[in-house]
């Protein structure tokens, strides 16, 4: 017997947690978790099918998320912000993609890589400025470094800022950008030398209602529908001398950037893997087939296990990731391994639920499908697979084979 949608939502979520490690969480991690849980079930379950297929992603959620504390959620309290530790930020980003994808991207995006570049790279009266507003969900960001020719080598940008009297002009275009679209200011990042010197990168808060700037929303996406991915143009886009994060410089900075979001997915991940197994186990129990349920047949176990056993390694890794990130202990290499791993754990354990769910499977009321589309796009961006594989390689190494 198919569960009804109503039947999904109602049964409330419990967790996957084979080797308890709830006993490793302070009260406060697992409080933070639980609020989290329990309004994803209650907010974001019940209409992010139709917000997939209407192919928008769901703005009316911002406020109840900053109400919450979830943006910008590790960064301090002094500037708005929830202040929370690491691995409470990690749970957050694991409920929020337990639900969808799109909606931890807008998380990420707006804290990891606006928020976080703000107070590490700005001053203090930009800080003052927009951190309490962004914490709030009163001013969206996106972060534009990817360019047209330019992915997986962000350092060969061809964007420019080049100093005029009071201020700079930017001109160039970024691709591919979440948030993009729906934001008050985007952190652009440009090159202020020679185009040949990644050095001379730095970020730019470009409100987007200056002269010169465009954003467009990417068409004919089939994974991600639930979010605002666009393409920016800026066109000769005059910016003050206040416009510039006075702390940036060189790749550096963005890719900084980088391991603050790379970090928050090596959770995330796993949130859609458990949506995904959840969905699969409770499926198989109930659906009858030559007489007994699929779930007492050795392939479906064996497929179950293999999903556990994926979730459950990823999980070991997220939360010791976690506490050595707030030792202050952890090297971008470490987070580039869990990006990878968690994202490709999350990436089959989807694909074998849809699978497990046969033809219901392919339906956007069961979640499996929604979750293994918009996990491709989160195996590329922030750093595809293959990135974060040479990343290790060249860690082992010492050889670089970019
Ligand atoms: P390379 O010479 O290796 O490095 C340049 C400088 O940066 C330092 N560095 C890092 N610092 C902090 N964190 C990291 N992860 C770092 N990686 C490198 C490095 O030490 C060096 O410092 P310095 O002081 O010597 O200058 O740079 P490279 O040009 O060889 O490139 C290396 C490579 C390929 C690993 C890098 O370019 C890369 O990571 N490429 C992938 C690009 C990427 O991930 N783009 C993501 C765009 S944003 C996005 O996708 C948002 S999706 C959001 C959502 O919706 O959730
Ligand atoms: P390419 O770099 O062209 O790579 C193509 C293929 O070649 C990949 O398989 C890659 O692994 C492989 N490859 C590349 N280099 C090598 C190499 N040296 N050796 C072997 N194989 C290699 N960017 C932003 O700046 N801001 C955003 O907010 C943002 N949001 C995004 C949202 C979505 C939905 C998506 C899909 C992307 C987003 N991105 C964003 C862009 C994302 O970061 C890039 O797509 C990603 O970095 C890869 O770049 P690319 O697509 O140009 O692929």
């Amino acid at each position: 017997m198919a569960l009804t949608s109503n039947d999904r939502i109602m049964a409330r979520f419990q967790g996957i947690d084979y080797f308890d490690l709830d006993s490793l969480l302070s009260e406060e991690e697992r409080m933070v978790r639980d609020t989290v849980r329990e309004w994803v079930d209650d907010n974001l379950l019940p209409i992010i099918e139709q917000a997939y297929i209407d192919r928008r992603f769901p703005t009316e959620l911002i406020p109840q998320m900053a109400e919450l504390g979830i943006l910008g959620a590790n960064l301090p309290e002094e500037y708005g912000c929830a202040g929370l530790n690491n691995v409470a930020y990690g749970l957050i980003m694991q409920e929020l993609e337990r639900g969808d994808s799109g909606i931890r991207s807008f998380a990420s995006v707006q804290g990891a890589l606006c928020m976080y570049p703000i107070y590490t790279f700005g001053s203090e009266e930009q800080r003052r400025k927009y951190l309490p507003g962004m914490a709030k969900g009163e001013i969206i960001g996106c972060f534009g470094l990817t360019e047209p020719d330019y992915g997986s080598n962000p350092g060969g940008m061809i964007t420019t800022a080049r100093k005029v009297d009071g201020g700079w002009v930017l001109n160039g275009s970024k691709m591919w950008i979440t948030n993009g679209s729906m934001a008050d200011i985007a952190i652009i990042w440009a090159k202020t030398g020679e185009l040949d010197d990644p050095k001379s990168i730095r970020g730019f808060i470009v409100p987007t209602d200056t002269e010169g700037f465009t954003a467009r929303d990417q068409q004919g996406k089939l994974s991600l529908l639930a979010s605002d991915t666009s393409e920016l143009v800026l066109h000769d886009v005059h910016v003050g001398d206040d416009a510039l994060l006075p702390g940036s410089s060189g790749l550096r900075s963005p890719l900084m950037c980088l391991t603050q979001a790379r970090y928050g997915i090596a959770w995330g991940a796993i949130g859609a893997a458990m949506a995904c197994f959840d969905e699969a186990l409770r499926y198989a129990k109930e659906r009858v087939m030559f007489e007994a349920p699929i779930g007492a047949k050795q392939i479906q176990q064996i497929r179950l296990a293999d999903m556990l056993t994926g979730i459950t390694q990823a999980q070991l890794v997220a939360l010791q990731l976690g506490r050595l990130k707030d030792q202050d202990r952890v090297r971008p290499q470490q987070v580039s391994l869990a990006k990878r791993a968690n994202v490709n754990m999350a990436c089959e354990v989807a694909r074998e639920a849809r699978r497990l769910l046969g033809a219901n499977g392919i339906l956007v009321e069961y979640s499996a499908m929604r979750h293994m589309a918009n996990l491709e796009s989160v195996y590329t961006y922030e750093g595809t697979h293959d990135i974060h594989g040479l990343i290790l390689g060249q860690d082992l190494t010492g050889f670089s084979a970019y």
